[in-house]
């Protein structure tokens, strides 16, 4: 994948799970049910899969075949987009502080206008194909995510209905778009029932990511109890990820979710997620119309720039919210 890439045995393993998970929630978005059906799911996994969401298929798989050509390109072509700075084309390293991983993504900044320098870069190729792809899929993430965290609001009976989705609708909002390539690794099935990881277990810090794959599963949640299991693949729906601002404006009745992706041995797997974020002044706090009288709040106060900049120097497994939890 890469000229000079660390020796197999650096990357990090996990214990070989096979639990196929039958039990991830589903919510059909047309039905009046999908409102309790999202509240319920961010309660007791904040991970659901979202169906009947109203995006083309044609619409995915023109920006996973886009995808495709970008990562297909000689490893020179493609280090042209990079090093990530956190955004361009990175490969293998994840973050900064030596995190490994069997992958190499793309990462892009979309606000406040997709055509900056850096996607120029990465669209250089084939500019205008890419770009419209990436375009008119975003455009389609962001109506899922407002309608998403507007059923939230409806569900948690809060209002205005729009108090989580103005955040990343706001013109200021800080939301970023990653595009992840698991090219098989045939040893990925290591020694001593181990696997190799693609992308090692992380909570996002953003407030919800909405999640496309091809069919290539790889991705695994861990639930409340710790067990890891892995999600059934379907590259006709999105998975919604709890991520730590939405435990933080729910006062924790919603957790993020733990997750990672596991290296495949035979089969490329490209994922594409939306990364929903508030404006970086925005503080990240309890919603005060959702708590109850005399209820704590059970963090300190923090801007979402101050979160994203102790994210960003922490490694991909830290529990980043513990430091901003009051004692
Ligand atoms: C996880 C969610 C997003 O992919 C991301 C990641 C970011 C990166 O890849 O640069 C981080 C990771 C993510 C959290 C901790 C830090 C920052 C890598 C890392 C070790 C783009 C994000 O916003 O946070």
């Amino acid at each position: 994948m890469v000229v000079s890439q660390p020796a197999l045995n650096q990357f990090l393993t996990c214990k070989q799970t096979t639990t196929k998970f039958t039990g991830i929630p589903e919510v059909d978005l047309s039905k009046p049910e999908a409102k309790a059906l999202i509240v319920k799911a961010c309660q007791e996994f904040g991970f659901f899969k979202l169906v009947n969401h109203g995006v083309p298929l044609d619409c995915m798989v023109n920006l996973e075949n886009e995808a495709f050509k970008f990562f297909n390109q000689t490893q020179s072509e493609k280090a042209k987009a990079g090093p990530p700075d956190p955004f361009g084309y990175g490969s293998v390293r994840i973050g900064s502080k030596g995190d490994l991983g069997w992958i190499e993504y793309i990462l892009l900044n979309i606000n406040p206008d997709i055509i900056s320098s850096q996607s120029l870069l990465i669209f250089r190729e084939n500019p205008e194909l890419f770009r419209c792809a990436v375009e008119e899929y975003i455009s389609e993430m962001k109506r899922v995510c407002y309608q998403v965290l507007e059923l939230m609001a409806d569900g948690l009976e809060i209002e205005p209905r729009d108090v989580l989705s103005k955040l990343p609708r706001n013109e200021k909002s800080d939301c970023c778009f990653r595009m992840n390539h698991y090219p098989p690794c045939p040893e990925a099935i290591a020694a001593k029932g181990r696997h190799l990881i693609g992308f090692g277990e992380h909570t996002d810090p953003h407030i919800i990511s909405v999640l496309r794959s091809n069919n290539t599963s790889g991705l695994q949640i861990s639930l409340r109890d710790g067990t890891w299991v892995s999600v059934p693949t379907d590259h006709t729906s999105f998975f919604i990820i709890a991520g730590d601002s939405l435990q933080v404006l729910t006062n924790g009745r919603f957790k993020s979710v733990k997750h990672r992706v596991l290296a495949g041995t035979s089969k490329s797997r490209v994922s594409m997620i939306y990364f929903a974020g508030p404006p970086l002044s925005e503080k990240i706090a309890p919603l005060p119309c959702l708590m109850r009288k005399e209820e704590e709040n059970l963090y300190k106060e923090f801007t979402w720039s101050e979160y994203k900049k102790a994210a960003y120097k922490s490694r991909l497994a830290d529990n980043r919210l513990c430091l901003f939890e009051k004692s």
